[in-house]
């Protein structure tokens, strides 16, 4: 697992060169625009259970087989599973985030789970479609103003984009 830091450090590293100018204004960047990206993680991270109902619902309303006899959310027992599993998924991007790096999704929770879900029996594209879901629901909560200082978090929402697209990308 990396985070921004360590990335720059084993890539200069592996060069045997101190960190280049390009990586040091990147850091530079990275720490000035550090109480966005807290503000960011706050708003996934004190909204998931909201973000994650709301994926939910939608998908459920989308895919309503899912939750008829013989769906893969059906009984209750695996109707918990997919919301545990949704919840694990935006954890892992919530700390994707805080670190401005994928290396603890991909290595924690991607590696491999598309191969776990096809032996379940699980359908990947409905996984998918819920992290998508939760990346429409994630991005509403962290462009709100509300209980923040306003500013342009642009570039922050783009990069949780990035991390939800991965995830999806790698399951569907
Ligand atoms: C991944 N999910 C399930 C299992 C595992 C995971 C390992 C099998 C064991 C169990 O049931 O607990 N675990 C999960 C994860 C990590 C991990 C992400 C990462 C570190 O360790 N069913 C649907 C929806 C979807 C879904 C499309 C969006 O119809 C999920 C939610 N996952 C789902 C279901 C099961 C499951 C298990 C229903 C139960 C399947 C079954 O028992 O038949």
């Amino acid at each position: 697992m990396q985070d921004a830091f360590t990335k720059a450090i084993v890539a200069a590293d592996l060069r045997g060169s101190f960190l280049n100018e390009q990586e040091l204004n990147q850091l530079t960047n990275l720490v000035k625009e550090s109480n966005k990206r807290l503000d960011a993680v706050n708003a996934i991270t004190g909204n998931a259970a909201e973000i994650i109902s709301d994926a939910a619902h939608k998908l459920f309303a989308e895919q309503t087989d899912l939750i008829r006899p013989g769906g893969n959310a059906y009984p209750n027992r695996r109707m918990a599973a997919c919301l545990r599993d949704m919840e694990i998924i935006l954890r892992y991007v919530s700390y994707a985030l805080l670190a401005g790096d994928a290396s603890v999704l991909e290595d924690r929770c991607l590696n491999g789970l598309k191969e776990t879900y096809v032996a379940l029996g699980t359908p990947t594209r409905s996984v998918a479609r819920a992290v998508q879901l939760m990346k429409e629901s994630a991005i509403g909560y962290v462009n709100s103003p509300a209980g923040v200082t306003r500013g342009d978090c642009s570039a922050l929402v783009n990069e949780a984009a990035t991390y939800f697209d991965k995830a999806a990308a790698s399951i569907a």
